[in-house]
């Protein structure tokens, strides 16, 4: 009997794969998780029914949310991972030799077990000294803390159920004021396709703008999102990726989909993305 797996974009499309076998299954005390064995993307890990990564294609989300903000700071030392609890992002972050602090907050631990047991190319950042990982609310943790950092990655779910306050306007001012100076802030925001998440789309970048002077998207192909393609933002008080040049004169080896010359250009938008994003 053949198996296959969608995940409904919206009510009229969706993301089918070929499943060779269910993995796991937990009822955590925030939402399911799923790991899947797909025929053509690999471990699929799938959180309320909502695929967050696949083994294939992770590195494109991964690689984005990371690189495109790190080659535009010169000597990046802190980063602070909201979600982000399979590890890829912290993975990434950890490549550059200036950063010697990273404090990953993760709501649910059990997301963090299941990468470990299940996704062991991600969830080696774990064992890196310079990792510490706080197993609590993200939105908590940012209003507390008297630490800065020179970069937050929000790594989120959509913006449904636990992770809705991580697009809030009160969220992003928390943020911003935990950044430093020169600090930027890098998240996802969801396909500028989906008709549905326009209005979504264009309230998260009206709520950076009240954190943050400078907000700009920038956008990648991830097939295993909805539509495949996929939006990014890059906030900060100080740093206008359209204005300056990238500064950072360390760039990790053997990246697989991050290089200068598309770190530049990724700010180069589509004209139906810009009229998302000028309406707001
Ligand atoms: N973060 C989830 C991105 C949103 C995917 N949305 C969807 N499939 N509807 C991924 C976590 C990876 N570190």
């Amino acid at each position: 009997m053949e198996l296959w797996f969608t995940e409904k974009s919206n009510d009229s499309v969706g993301l089918t794969l070929l499943i060779k076998e269910h993995l796991y299954h937990k009822e955590s005390k925030y939402q399911t998780i799923d790991v899947l064995e797909s025929a053509y993307y690999g471990k699929v890990l799938v959180i309320d029914k909502v695929v967050m990564l696949t083994e294939r294609d992770e590195f494109i989300y991964h690689e984005l949310l990371t690189h495109v903000p790190l080659q535009y700071m010169e000597n990046p030392l802190s980063a602070l991972i909201i979600g982000g609890g399979d590890g890829g992002t912290a993975r990434e972050v950890l490549k550059y030799r200036s950063v010697n602090r990273v404090v990953l907050v993760e709501i649910d631990e059990e997301v963090i077990e299941t990468s470990k047991k299940f996704f062991p190319t991600l969830s080696f950042s774990f064992d890196d000294k310079r990792l510490e990982v706080v197993i609590e609310d993200g939105a908590k943790f940012v209003k507390e803390t008297d630490e800065k950092f020179d970069l937050i990655i929000v790594d989120s779910t959509d913006p449904v159920g636990p992770g809705e306050v991580l697009f809030s306007s009160e969220f992003y001012k928390d943020c911003s004021s935990i950044l430093k100076d020169s600090g930027v802030l890098t998240a996802q925001t969801e396909s500028p396709f989906d008709l549905v998440y326009r209005p979504v789309i264009q309230n998260i970048y009206k709520n950076l703008k009240t954190g943050f002077k400078t907000v700009r998207m920038y956008l990648g192909s991830v097939p295993t999102y909805p539509f495949g393609l996929w939006s990014f933002a890059f906030a900060s008080n100080r740093v206008d990726p359209l204005k300056e040049e990238l500064k950072n004169p360390f760039i990790p080896d053997g990246l697989k989909y991050y290089n200068r010359e598309l770190g530049r250009c990724v700010f180069n938008l589509p004209n139906f993305v810009k009229e998302i994003i000028d309406e707001t």
